[in-house]
């Protein structure tokens, strides 16, 4: 039995961020998929048994079971020593940076691109225009940053740049614009990312692509 599972599936930015940060360190990790498309994270098995907030991820370690990407990611950075910030200065930096992504980056590409992509009856266009707008401007504020630094926080890659590659390498398509021409910082940093030893797509990372595939 591998020493990590991760309760994911291969659509979902929020895991990714996971499956790559166990890639990223070298983990012994196993996938195991959710039908979230069938609502299995509605289910009350679900909900009793792997966690109560009905999300994707879920890490399992020994008698440990985590939610919520960026727990996940500290947990693993302070157990592997690899991505974890330098003292409390950049503890909190990278805290405040990893908020900032689940609710305005990663927290609204999210929805977005379900909306575009996956909803039945598809999106509300009035909904999808107010999102693409709060979009354009946080992705800007990443943007501005990654000019002016190679990571979001110091000088070397962090878990706050690990959970912000949540949603960006998903393909241009499925959102409708192209992050990487409208924020040149944004794709800088993502070659950087991908250049990582450990680094894999999404779709090849987590099981259940294309959709309808069973993990
Ligand atoms: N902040 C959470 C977000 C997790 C999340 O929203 N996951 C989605 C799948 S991509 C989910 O399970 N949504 C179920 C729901 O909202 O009902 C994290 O970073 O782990």
């Amino acid at each position: 039995m591998p020493e990590y599972q991760l309760y994911c599936m291969a659509q979902s930015g929020n895991a990714y961020r996971a499956a790559l940060m166990l890639n990223l360190i070298g983990a012994d990790w196993k996938p195991v998929w959710v039908d979230f498309f069938n609502g299995e994270t509605r289910t009350v098995t679900y909900r009793e048994q792997v966690n109560e907030m009905g999300e994707v991820p879920v890490l399992v370690h020994g008698e440990k079971k985590l939610s919520q990407s960026g727990v996940i990611l500290s947990y693993l950075a302070k157990r592997s020593g690899k991505f974890l910030p330098d003292g409390e200065d950049e503890e909190l930096e990278a805290l405040r940076w990893i908020i900032f992504d689940n609710q305005k980056v990663n927290g609204f590409l999210g929805p977005y691109r379900f909306l575009k992509n996956f909803a039945k009856p598809a999106g509300d266009p009035g909904a999808l225009a107010y999102l693409k707008g709060r979009l354009d401007g946080n992705l800007s504020v990443i943007n501005n940053r990654l000019l002016a630094h190679d990571y979001l926080v110091g000088k070397r890659p962090t878990v706050a740049d690990v959970s912000l590659t949540g949603y960006l390498y998903y393909p241009a398509e499925e959102f409708g614009f192209d992050i990487v021409n409208e924020h040149s910082a944004i794709g800088a940093w993502m070659q950087r990312m991908q250049a990582l030893p450990g680094w894999k797509h999404p779709y090849e990372l987590m099981p259940g692509h294309p959709l309808g595939t069973r993990g």
